[in-house]
């Protein structure tokens, strides 16, 4: 062994707490900024995994790359610490979620410590601390003051394992994303953020972002904008209305039926007595499927008349009423018009029950399928001969006129759901006083904290373990009796605006100072999991959005670029993590055994960042091998001169260059190739000048920075390598070497290959001849002549 990992890494890391090497000063404003992010972890009980250090280390190299560059870079890192990981953890293992956070907190600190990331540790953040969550409660007292934090009764996703209601981000396929346990809906009083109406703005912001375009398009799924009308069906023979919402109005002469989802508030009212055992029946049977089976669409159509008709208002005609569970209680209205003729499903659902089916559109052959693409209107009276742009058009002045419906906006995108029925969460600022007003508290009493509860564990029953703690529940404000909320933030509530705070975290006049946001956001590059796509990334968007509207946060976007990073997956391939412990590897166990460097220099080198990779002891090997070739060559080799003999200039400024590219693009592991290319290069040449060296030196730092120091320590300096200025390159010496020749016969191109300058006329001949394409075109032939213009085209003539 060449170096000692264990010695070296310790030195390092003491070094850089000592020296404060990575504080930011973040009220300098003479060098431009830099601001990386990390998503940060979730203090489990388990330590870091081997997919945290992934993202982590890309984000420390481009921040060593961006100091070197003569930027001032902020690079901190905190803990997401309250909410249901947390506290399941705690349960799991029978600790308070309390202590136990805090003592996971030092074991990841320690753990981050030891993998060399240059964080400014001055600037970490944790949800759970009161000085945080004084301000999460202090941005959600804007939110309610402004209306858009409201507490109503809905359905809701209930877990009753978890014991709390869940936001739909966090159901998966009718389970909890955490723990997969069954969801079922239910009416509960909630407290949500109206999300809804950042829908325009949230979908508007993701053309102005560097993100993934399948993270964007996630989002705008989600958001599920879709542009149609209301259009109002009065019951036949009753008082009762129902409204449905429909993309395509101008198809309203096809509507033959209607459909109510079986949860519909209508259903008993106007199903008729000889219906009534069938629909109940027939609803009873849905309440257990999830929207997903539901849905599917090739899933064969069930439903049942429920006896009671209803008028279409365009022409009166009464069609009837059905109940299916094809129609979902949760989007749009929770009932539509069928058209069957030109809608796949309603057309099922009319063949199977006999319902007429009358086309409205020109075109297909609807004695087989529905006609679902354009075509002129037909059949639809004052909309005859319109295309669908002006039949819709005329279809809502009709309706608006006629005082039976209008244009209409859908979002799939629900109320934010922003209360748990848990213990470790933020408590929500507010008093319910007994005269049924609700009360915010005033700033000089937040933070709110959260009282020491014994107990902590949720109940089955909705019931919030804080009710439980009754001096704490019960106050008095100005003479009059009050009851606080109960129920706590979400775990994405503190993760909604963290980023904010690390730019300024001790303030206690203001969540951050205006100025520093104005400065430093937005964050330059975001780095996390995919798993994130949707919650997380929408809802900071959300909360950024509204700070900007207030005047409190200078920009509407949070992060301008944002990269995933790829699952780090078992050796078999199979992802990591809590489904299979086995294959876990631990980051301490690889630290101890081959050093940080090498864990870093092989997470980058396993391949592309965004890309899932399989584990490989050998791959770890191998990095810690080419670490100690360099470290040899460097420090030992005796090869390092002042006088450069120019055997390596090619390959140096190739090097520097390729190194800085690929790092500004996150293309690490190509990076990582290039370095091996110059190492190799290196041990092949005679000497090696010393001002290469050194600027190899400062490449490798950014992946292996405790071994970039010690080798710059022993090229005999004496001071950080951390703001050494960058190497350059020259281009001059990178000129192309190859030439392309272009190949003709008979005076047409047929081809073309590349060859080093300077190639003998003979040698371009016999390339030019084994070509396939020139091959095909003279077979048969005889060649009359090839003429060779040097370095650029050959000509052959044949026939
Ligand atoms: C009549 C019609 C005719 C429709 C036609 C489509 C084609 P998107 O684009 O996803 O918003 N719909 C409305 N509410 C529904 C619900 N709760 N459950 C199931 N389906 C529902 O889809 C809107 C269309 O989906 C609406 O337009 C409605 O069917 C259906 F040729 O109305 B349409």
């Amino acid at each position: 062994m060449s170096f000692d990992h264990k010695e070296i890494e310790k030195k390092w890391q003491n070094y850089w707490d000592e020296n404060q090497t990575f504080y930011t000063d973040v009220h300098d404003f003479s060098k431009p900024k830099y601001y990386a992010l990390d998503m940060f972890p979730y203090p489990s009980g388990v330590g870091l995994h081997a997919g945290h250090p992934e993202g982590y280390t890309a984000t420390d190299i481009v921040c060593r790359m961006k100091r070197m560059q003569g930027y001032n870079v902020l690079h901190p890192m905190g803990f997401d610490s309250f909410g249901l990981p947390a506290e399941q953890y705690a349960i799991q293992t029978g600790n308070h979620p309390d202590g136990f956070t805090k003592h996971n907190i030092e074991v990841f600190t320690k753990q981050l410590k030891m993998l060399g990331f240059s964080y400014d540790w001055t600037k970490e953040v944790s949800t759970c601390d009161p000085d945080f969550y004084k301000w999460t409660q202090w941005i959600f007292k804007q939110l309610f003051e402004d209306g858009l934090a409201k507490c109503v009764e809905m359905p809701v996703n209930w877990c009753e394992e978890l014991g709390t209601v869940l936001a739909n981000d966090e159901v998966v396929d009718g389970k909890s994303e955490r723990g997969g346990y069954p969801v079922v809906r239910k009416n509960m009083r909630q407290w949500v953020i109206d999300i809804v109406k950042y829908a325009d703005r949230l979908l508007e912001g993701l053309d102005e972002i560097d993100w993934p375009e399948s993270t964007k398009e996630m989002q705008r799924n989600w958001i599920g904008k879709s542009i149609g009308a209301h259009v109002d069906f009065k019951v036949a023979g009753h008082e009762e209305s129902f409204t449905v919402f429909t993309t395509r109005c101008d198809t309203l002469f096809g509507a033959t039926y209607c459909v109510l989802a079986p949860e519909h508030r209508l259903i008993d009212m106007i199903t008729t007595e000889d219906k009534k055992v069938e629909v109940e029946a027939y609803k009873a049977a849905c309440a257990t499927k999830s929207e997903l089976e539901r849905t599917q669409l090739n899933k064969d159509k069930t439903g049942v008349f429920t006896g009671a008709y209803a008028i279409n208002p365009v022409n009166g005609k009464e069609i009837p009423i059905w109940i299916s569970d094809y129609v979902l209680a949760s989007y749009g209205t929770g009932a539509i018009m069928a058209v069957p003729a030109h809608d796949t499903r309603d057309y099922e659902f009319a063949k199977k029950f006999g319902i007429e089916i009358i086309p409205v559109l020109e075109g297909g052959n609807i004695e087989e399928e529905a006609w679902t693409q354009d075509g002129v209107h037909i059949n639809s009276g004052f909309l005859d001969g319109l295309n669908k742009e002006d039949a819709i058009n005329a279809m809502i002045d009709w309706l608006e006129e006629h005082n039976c419906g209008k244009k209409h906006v859908n979002y799939r995108l629900r109320e934010w759901i922003f209360a748990r029925q848990r213990y470790w969460g933020e408590p929500i600022p507010i008093v319910h006083m007994e005269d049924g007003d609700m009360i915010a508290l005033s700033d000089d009493q937040l933070p709110l904290i959260l009282p020491e509860l014994e107990d902590y564990s949720p109940s089955k029953t909705g019931a919030s373990p804080l009710e439980k703690a009754d001096s704490w529940v019960n106050v008095e404000i100005d003479g009059k009796k009050g009851k606080r909320e109960t129920s706590t933030m979400p775990g994405s509530a503190g993760s909604s605006w963290y980023f904010l705070r690390y730019i300024d975290p001790h303030n206690d006049k203001e969540f951050a100072d205006y100025e520093l946001l104005k400065h430093w956001m937005p964050v330059d590059l975001y780095i996390g999991g995919p798993e994130h796509a949707v919650g997380h990334l929408l809802y900071s968007r959300m909360w950024t959005n509204y700070l900007y509207d207030k005047g409190l946060v200078p920009v509407k976007e949070p992060f301008k670029k944002l990269v995933h990073q790829g699952y780090i997956l078992g050796a078999n391939g199979i992802k990591m993590g809590k489904r299979f412990p086995e294959f876990v590897v631990n980051p301490n166990d690889v630290v101890e055994k081959y050093g940080a460097d090498t864990l870093r220099l092989y997470e980058m080198f396993m391949g592309p960042l965004e890309a899932s990779k399989p584990w490989s002891e050998q791959g770890v090997e191998g990095s810690r091998k080419w670490l100690e070739r360099v470290y040899r060559l460097i420090v030992e080799s005796g090869k390092v001169t002042e006088e450069n003999d120019h055997e390596l200039d090619k390959v140096y400024n190739a090097t520097v260059k390729k190194v800085s590219n690929d790092i500004e693009t996150l293309s690490l592991n190509t990076a990582i190739a290039q370095m091996m290319i110059f190492i190799n290069d290196a041990y092949k040449a005679k000497t090696l000048y010393k001002g290469y060296a050194e600027g190899f030196v400062k490449l490798l730092s950014c992946y292996a920075p405790h071994l970039g120091e010690e080798m710059w320590q022993k090229l005999g300096h004496d001071q950080s390598i951390a703001y050494e200025p960058w190497p350059t390159y020259d281009e001059s010496v990178l000129v192309e070497e190859n030439v392309t020749i272009v190949v003709q016969v008979n005076g047409k191109v047929r081809g073309k290959f590349d060859v080093p300058v300077g190639t003998q006329e003979d040698e371009l001949k016999e390339k030019a001849l084994e070509l396939e394409t020139v091959k095909r075109q003279i077979e048969g032939k005889t060649i009359r002549k090839v003429i060779v213009v040097k370095g650029k085209v050959i000509n052959i003539v044949a026939n």
